[in-house]
């Protein structure tokens, strides 16, 4: 008798033992890439020799830097198009939507597997499959048919239970999830869902579910492949796709919680994190400047719909700035043909294109302590591109009503209609372009942007540097590598890229790195959490950091420094972080010993004192660690 995600991990389990903490390496059946990870992923394929991808279905999608203000993002989208084409891979064009919500509608599959270089990839996971967020080098290696490598997750048993109240939504669900578990709770969890409550709730709204189980810091979540996701497969034409995916009866699980849905309220994520959970109900008053709609969080079919319900015959207040982006064209030109699309203009709201746009502070950004409302999954500081803004978590039901209210309005207290016609039948595939069947002719596009990969320098034994920046807990990938119009072109240029790296946090990092010979990062709990660009460790690379030595780290990051032969190190005793001082001179002796020891001592010269660092690799982490990165140590075994 099995759990659901162990079936799947055993039935994909090609070396390790099946214990929670154990390494263990798993086929990768698909991968996805978006445009801000995909240029750094595919030209680590193209380094790697790989000629045409070895996984069942490889699919890149553009919808992040569509902004195109200026020559960059449109010359990483030719360099996509073209290595697609090349090598296997099938291109989703800017405009057909958001990765996520395309993979769910028109590639995901129960039972399979997918790696996707978008800590979001597990949306997909509502249809009975493991899907899991890494950093690109990770899904160019599942591309190049070597398995992907991770802890043996412990499997959380999220059982459902009642029905959702009028008013309540998918998204106060995941809130409630967060509000138990925080935002580093889900460290090497899968959070998967059972109970009688999953019968009422669809496609999207499971996936508003796993879609934000990666702010839980998650590897996934799952929801079992039954009568619903048939259904849903039904409507994309893809029925033959289906296949029930349950756990066993009377399967165990690691930990077990039970939430019943007829006693949740609405809620937000308060500023700055998705775990600052409020009842709307304890806000409802509050002033409201902007509302946001959209993101692969909220987007589906049913949450524009029942947000286009509320504004129906209605007028946003007047001081309220409404965006709305449908996360695909599928979704799109459903709410096109059923006039909704209309019913959200008259309203007042302003139309974006389906893309990731605002949550990524691809404009739409607040006015100055503006507060803000959106749909998304993140609101971590400065993310909305505008520092001093307060950015709230929220269900599109909770959105569409405040816009009309102009405060914080708990969509409970109001009436309007909850059922509405189903989605017509509408899918169209011709924004997904299907790779060369004379890849040999195709010739890779590389713009002035496309700049070579930066290479690293095998480690040494010892390592000596300065603490170049101390920082506290819950530091995101937003901070270390900033997103938004501004930062975003520069994704395929790591040099111009490494001049925004921690801009928030400090001034001129980078040249703080430079004036040091690189440095050492020491941090809190949770280093790392958010995002799965692996910027986030290469641009610290370029800058030459060779350790960071945080509290706790978060999943992918960590798997990312490892990736770019930064040591991720974590105190022995925590005790040992207020010890430290910016600028302090620290040595770490005796690296090459890590495979036989995973204890460090490091010797902080200024203070005269030492402490001991742990770290928690594999054998073959070590390897690649001494070659400089993962890039190296595949050269070096070619
Ligand atoms: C995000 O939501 O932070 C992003 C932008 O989608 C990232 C990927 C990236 O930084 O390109 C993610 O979630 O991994
Ligand atoms: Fe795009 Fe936002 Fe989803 Fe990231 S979280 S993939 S930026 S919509």
């Amino acid at each position: 008798m099995e759990n659901l995600t162990r079936k799947i991990i055993r039935s994909h389990l090609v070396k390790g033992e099946m214990k929670a903490g154990s390494p263990i390496e798993i086929v990768m059946d698909q991968t996805l890439t978006q445009d801000a990870t995909g240029t750094m992923a595919y030209m680590q394929l193209e380094a790697m020799g790989v000629d045409q991808v070895k996984t069942e279905k490889s699919i890149s999608y553009i919808d992040h830097n569509t902004l195109q203000s200026g020559y960059m993002n449109a010359d990483d989208h030719a360099y996509l198009q073209s290595v697609a084409s090349k090598h296997g891979i099938y291109f989703s064009k800017p405009g057909n939507g958001i990765c996520h919500q395309v993979h769910l509608e028109r590639f995901a599959k129960p039972g399979k597997t997918l790696i996707g270089s978008d800590s979001h990839t597990p949306t997909s996971s509502a249809m009975g499959m493991i899907a899991i967020g890494a950093g690109g080098l990770d899904v160019a290696k599942a591309m190049a048919g070597i398995p992907y490598r991770l802890v043996m997750p412990e499997v959380v048993n999220v059982k459902l239970t009642g029905k959702l109240q009028h008013g309540v939504s998918a998204k106060d669900i995941i809130l409630e999830v967060l509000r138990i578990f925080t935002v580093k709770g889900g460290v090497s969890k899968v959070f998967e869902y059972t109970g009688e409550g999953l019968k009422n709730l669809t496609i999207y709204q499971r996936a508003t579910i796993t879609n934000m189980g990666a702010e839980l810091g998650a590897t996934t979540s799952i929801f079992p492949a039954d009568e619903v996701t048939k259904e849903f497969l039904k409507s994309q034409d893809r029925e033959e796709d289906y296949v029930e995916f349950k756990p066993d009866e009377g399967c165990t699980y690691d930990y077990a919680v039970e939430i019943d849905l007829s006693t949740l309220k609405p809620m937000a994520a308060c500023p700055n994190s998705p775990d600052a959970v409020e009842y709307i109900e304890n806000l409802a008053g509050k002033k409201v400047d902007q509302v946001a709609i959209g993101s692969c969080t909220n987007s589906g079919y049913e949450d524009l719909m029942k947000a286009a319900k509320i504004l129906e015959g209605k007028t946003i207040a007047p001081h309220v700035s409404l965006v709305v982006s449908p996360g695909s064209r599928q979704v799109m030109m459903k709410l096109v043909k059923n006039g909704a699309l209309a019913t959200f203009i008259q309203a007042g709201a302003r139309i974006l294109e389906c893309t990731c746009g605002p949550c990524i502070g691809m404009g739409q950004s607040p006015k100055s302590d503006g507060v803000s409302l959106r749909t998304f999954n993140r609101n971590f500081y400065g993310r909305s591109g505008t520092l001093s803004a307060g950015v709230y978590l929220v269900s599109p039901e909770t959105a569409a009503a405040s816009a009309i209210a102009g405060v914080f309005c708990d969509p409970t207290t109001i009436a309007y209609e909850d059922t509405f016609e189903a989605p017509m039948h509408y899918v169209d595939d011709s924004m997904i372009l299907a790779p060369s069947t004379n890849p040999e002719e195709v010739e890779i596009i590389r713009g002035p942007n496309i700049k070579p990969l930066p290479q690293n320098d095998a480690m040494s034994d010892t390592i000596d540097k300065k603490v170049v920046i101390k920082l506290e807990d819950n530091i995101t990938t937003d901070h270390i590598a900033p997103a938004g119009a501004k930062v975003l072109p520069y994704r395929s240029n790591i040099e111009k890229l490494s001049t925004f790296v921690f801009e928030n946090n400090i001034e001129h990092f980078d040249e703080i790195c430079k004036a040091n010979n690189g440095g050492i990062i020491v941090a809190g709990e949770n280093y790392g959490q958010g995002s799965s660009r692996e910027h986030a460790a290469l641009a610290p690379m370029y800058l030459g950091i060779k350790a960071v030595i945080a509290k706790s780290f978060a999943r992918i990051h960590k798997a990312n420094l490892v990736n770019f032969g930064i040591i991720p190190c974590e105190f022995e005793n925590k005790e040992d972080y207020d010890k430290i001082d910016f600028m302090d001179d620290l040595v770490i002796e005796n690296t090459y010993n890590l495979s036989n020891d995973p204890v460090l001592t490091v010797f902080n010269k200024t203070k005269n004192i030492t402490f001991k660092v742990i770290t928690t690799l594999s054998a073959e982490d070590v390897e690649i660690l001494k070659a400089g990165g993962a890039l190296n140590f595949i050269r070096n075994q070619q």
